[in-house]
């Protein structure tokens, strides 16, 4: 069985990061080792939260998963917290890295429509593009692309704009850099990446369902990263995620009891099981 190793925070009450990670990679058939960088009483988009700082107890982990001798075939960051945490990620890919048998897979999570996340500033924003000049994959979203590329940031563009986009993302370093929330057109959005050393294009548009939730972007790339683990191409993995996501966020919108905070990811997990 394939191991990932993914490192985010746990907000207790939510739905995201960790909370969704580990049931969903795990329902893909693939071992999930949580690193938990922050307890949060619940996300940050609420109006108040509490948050305990793991970091001190990065190392020490660590070095035991050293003494265990144990191997990762990914790593999978998402919201990570603080500047010295994104340090910390660079030197744990060191440790852990077996070359090309483990995929590094960055969701810079930070900000969204077109604002940082209240936890964050530029200083975090311009560590979080180095982080990713570390990644095999990157999955950002327009708003922390536009940040780390410092391209303006557009609700409405054309398809040039999302290619310079990834140009610059490539620049960063990562080998296949993947946006999410792009919309080509009226009533459609989905996800356009590129695959520098093949040199691919790869864009996949879907119905767009006419609301926003929050934990999507961690369930589009745990679905990612999960279905690549399967043996899935990057490209078909994108896919099933974005279907995933539309379908997951479609059933939650006819939940007349659905919890404002996050998406009914566990009544759509039987289904992604048998996405293709
Ligand atoms: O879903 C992204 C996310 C993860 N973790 C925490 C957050 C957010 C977004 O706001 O606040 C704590």
């Amino acid at each position: 069985m394939k191991r990932i190793l993914t490192i985010q925070d746990i907000s207790c009450l939510g739905k995201c990061s960790i909370t969704i990670a580990l049931p969903v990679i795990s329902a893909l058939g693939t071992e999930t080792v949580i690193l938990p960088t922050a307890v949060l009483s619940n996300h940050t988009l609420f109006k108040s939260f509490t948050v305990k700082d793991l970091a001190d107890q990065i190392e020490p982990i660590c070095e035991k998963w050293v003494e265990e001798g144990v191997e990762f075939d990914a790593i999978y960051t998402g919201y990570l917290g603080t500047i010295e945490q994104i340090d910390m990620m660079k030197d744990l890919f060191k440790t852990f890295k077996r070359g090309d048998d483990t995929i590094v897979f960055v969701d810079p999570v930070m900000a969204d429509n077109g604002k940082l996340y209240p936890a964050f500033d530029m200083d975090y924003a311009r560590k979080n593009a180095e982080l990713c000049s570390c990644a095999d994959i990157i999955v950002p979203n327009i708003t922390e692309a536009s940040i780390m590329t410092g391209m303006e940031y557009k609700e409405e563009y054309d398809e040039s704009y999302i290619r310079e986009m990834l140009e610059r993302l490539t620049k960063l370093g990562a080998e296949i850099s993947v946006l999410t929330g792009v919309s080509l057109s009226e009533g459609k959005t989905g996800v356009m990446g590129y695959d520098k050393k093949n040199d691919e294009i790869y864009c996949y548009q879907n119905d767009k369902v006419g609301a926003m939730f929050h934990g999507t972007g961690d369930l589009f790339s745990s679905t990612v990263i999960g279905e690549i683990m399967k043996g899935k191409s990057w490209k078909d993995a994108m896919r099933i995620a974005a279907d995933y996501t539309a379908h997951t966020i479609e059933v939650t919108m006819n939940n007349p009891k659905k919890p404002w905070y996050g998406v009914d990811f566990e009544a759509t997990i039987p289904d992604l099981l048998s996405m293709e």
